[in-house]
């Protein structure tokens, strides 16, 4: 698991932290630079008006500068190398070195100008989306500014009116930046700090990415067919856990920036959706829920008590989704002995394998890999292989969890009583059902009945 370190105590990546130009105002503000794909806890704002930080999954927020009264960012679009997992990288493009790029948080009413440096081999624009803005800071390359060309530097500047989650990505050859992973966060906190406070609001995109086994860039021209779906551009087991203390009331909100939708799913706590891209739901259209559907373009916000302790999953309900990388359209194995042809393979080739006749379990199985990818699933929790990967992470609820500590506890540690266990008595014998289907479609009769019931063939039938 990546350690968490504290963006301004300790991480090692960061490049430039003197947020505050020494040139002067007229200058571009320091573009602060951020390799590392731990999550970073904001410190509170160290001016302006306060707000409560939200914590991005594998992600940091970025700095800014005030000047007069105008809260200043500098975005550098550019390509950038991120790691997946552990053992596999991508080349892809981001923003200050990252993808996505580092989360923005201002407050409802913040006037807000954004530098945007391109360093692409191509022009690109950003379009923040969701945000109500004049049209001409809309982002839309062609249709409300043309695109900001490689070395350039365009400059957005709005007032950032209303409170809520909203997502930045380009609106420019959208197809090939998309699929490089150019996006981002944003968030807007609502003036009064106290307006629907959680203790802890963790915040991620959700992305997909096709890139094949020994490869490093993805393939900018897949449709649907990907291969790696991601919180943050992270794949289990390289996602970081979420944590909270028991009680504490917990916001997890994300974004869908991929071509499929997202049956987002959280084990153990019920959930109401408080936020979309339109803003905060109002108390009276919410409903309890513990999965939510996440469709392409959109933003959700869920909030939880998190009153039960324990490691609880927090996953995409499509389960191709929690799978890494490597081949798809394999033949299904199951209830296929390959025992004879296995040996025979094996002669020729001392590595081969069967594979699946009883299942595709593969969580503590260790196979040569190519190089660069990563096995399609393989966390490794307290009971042995989690088999996920992909768009899957934990929710750590603990009793003692400090407030405002974002530590990883360890693995939980189950009260006496509490745990699954294994059951010894002797099996019951087997009872087959023949009413299965009820009146509209019977189950068929006990296969040992069909010969007695069969109507032999007679010469004298019919007299
Ligand atoms: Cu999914």
């Amino acid at each position: 698991m990546v350690s968490r370190r504290d963006l301004f105590t300790g991480a090692a990546a960061l490049v430039g932290a003197g947020v505050v130009s020494r040139v002067g105002a007229a200058s571009l503000p320091e573009a602060v630079i951020m390799q590392s794909a731990a999550t970073q806890v904001p410190p509170p704002p160290p001016n302006g008006r306060p707000y409560n930080p939200v914590v991005t999954l594998n992600g940091w927020s970025l700095p800014w500068r005030m000047n007069n009264g105008v809260k200043e960012f500098h975005l550098v679009a550019e390509p950038v190398v991120r790691e997946f997992a552990p053992g596999m990288k991508a080349n892809l493009w981001g923003y200050n070195g990252a993808s996505p790029g580092p989360t923005i948080e201002v407050v409802e009413g913040d006037r807000v100008r954004i530098f945007v440096t391109n360093r692409l081999p191509e022009h690109t624009s950003i379009h923040w989306h969701g945000q109500p803005l004049p049209n001409g800071m809309d982002g839309v390359t062609g249709l409300t500014q043309k695109g900001i060309q490689p070395g350039k530097t365009m400059v957005y500047e709005f007032e950032a009116k209303r409170p809520g989650t909203f997502m930045y990505h380009p609106h420019a050859d959208e197809m090939v930046q998309m699929a490089m992973g150019m996006m981002g966060f944003w968030v807007t906190h609502p003036k009064n700090p106290n307006f629907m406070k959680v203790d802890r609001d963790y915040v991620f995109l959700l992305g997909s990415y096709d890139i094949e086994p020994g490869s490093f860039v993805p393939k900018t021209s897949t449709m649907l067919d990907f291969n790696l779906f991601t919180f943050n551009s992270r794949v289990f087991p390289g996602i970081d856990t979420m944590v909270a203390r028991q009680g504490e009331r917990v916001r997890i909100r994300f974004g869908n920036l991929t071509m499929t939708n997202h049956p987002i799913h959280l084990h153990g706590h019920e959930f109401e959706v408080t936020g979309t891209d339109g803003g905060w739901t109002r108390p009276e259209s919410r409903w309890p829920e513990v999965t939510v559907d996440v469709g392409v373009g959109q933003m959700r916000a869920i909030e939880f008590v998190a009153n039960n302790p324990g490691d609880w999953a927090f996953h995409c309900h499509k389960s191709h989704h929690t799978m890494n990388a490597m081949g798809h359209d394999v033949p299904t194995m199951i209830g296929v002995s390959q025992r004879d042809a296995a040996k025979k393979i094996s002669s020729i080739i001392p590595d081969y394998m069967a594979m699946g006749s009883t299942g595709g379990s593969m969580g503590e199985m260790e196979m040569p890999l190519p190089e660069n990818t990563l096995p399609m699933m393989g966390g490794q929790g307290p009971f042995g292989g989690v088999e996920m990967g992909g768009m899957f992470t934990v929710m750590k609820v603990r009793k003692d969890q400090k407030r405002g500590d974002y530590s990883d506890p360890g693995w939980y540690k189950h009260p006496a009583g509490t745990l699954a266990y294994e059951w010894n008595g002797a099996p019951p014998e087997a009872v087959r059902s023949t009413s299965a289907g009820g009146q509209s479609m019977p189950g068929p009769k006990p296969a040992q009945n069909v010969e007695f019931n069969v109507r032999k063939p007679s010469g004298h039938s019919g007299h």
